[in-house]
């Protein structure tokens, strides 16, 4: 089947921006360059407080079609009519779900007492605080803890590809909640990302008008239990992206 690129979807930490760090000026003119000639989505495992933090929200409306949060679970509008002068001025939510429309607090609480508890007994060099985070239809789960520094975050990286901590801790929590219809997945480079099973970040094409056929991906997780796995299988193509200075070499030929 012959099919042409009709858009382009983004992941954002690794891929656009170094993990939890701002857009680079050079990416920031790529996006721009290429948002005339396709439509632009972001699919991030982030909450939106962060994905504005990194991206600015001028960028963000100015070249993202949609932007979709923790897997496009909650997926916002940001291709705002700037005459319309009733219309929105700040990013659009038109989609989300809740894990409290299908858990009992009960079953929440539990959850979180087993992270906690399994986070209290591992072992890590630093324990940093905010090990659980909850996003509504996320919960991001950190052994080091999400309050670690940037030095901090580079350590536990070495240590995590040296001993699996989350490999480990991936494979306890499969065990531990079989029934539950969780998913657990690598979220970037500290955390595991805890949603529904098929709330991965093809939930986000439910959203995007064109068909996966057409699009292309673009992830630094794209590996078995990585949150970038699924959506770029699913897409037409995809690049394996190091960091953001590969994804502008990548890009050239868009
Ligand atoms: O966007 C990818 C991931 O970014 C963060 O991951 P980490 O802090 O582990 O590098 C988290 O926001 C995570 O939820 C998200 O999937």
């Amino acid at each position: 089947m012959l099919t042409f690129t009709k858009a382009l979807i983004f992941d954002m930490d690794g891929t656009l921006t170094l993990a939890r760090q701002s857009l680079t000026e050079n990416v920031e003119k790529e996006l721009i360059r290429l948002c005339s000639k396709y439509k632009l989505y972001l699919v991030t495992g982030s909450n939106y407080a962060k994905v504005e933090e990194q991206l600015g929200l001028d960028l963000m409306l100015r070249v993202f079609d949609k932007i979709f949060c923790c897997n496009g679970t909650v997926a916002y509008n940001t291709n705002l009519d700037p005459d319309d002068e009733f219309g929105a001025l700040e990013p659009e939510m038109i989609h989300k779900v809740d894990l409290t429309d299908h858990y009992s607090q009960a079953d929440l609480n539990h959850i979180t007492s087993v992270l906690l508890k399994y986070a209290a007994k591992n072992h890590t060099k630093y324990k940093t605080g905010t090990f659980v985070e909850w996003r509504g239809s996320q919960i991001n789960f950190s052994l080091i803890g999400r309050n670690c520094t940037t030095e901090q975050r580079e350590d536990y990286v070495k240590w995590d590809k040296k001993s699996g901590d989350r490999d480990k801790a991936i494979d306890f929590l499969e065990s531990e909640f079989k029934g539950y219809g969780l998913s657990f997945r690598k979220g970037g480079q500290i955390s595991i990302d805890i949603t529904r099973i098929g709330w991965d970040k093809t939930y986000a094409l439910n959203n995007i008008s064109e068909s996966p056929d057409d699009c292309v991906f673009f992830g630094d997780n794209i590996v078995p239990y990585g949150n970038d796995w699924e959506i770029a299988a699913k897409c037409s193509s995809s690049h394996a992206v190091k960091s953001p200075d590969d994804l502008l070499e990548i890009l050239k030929t868009y």
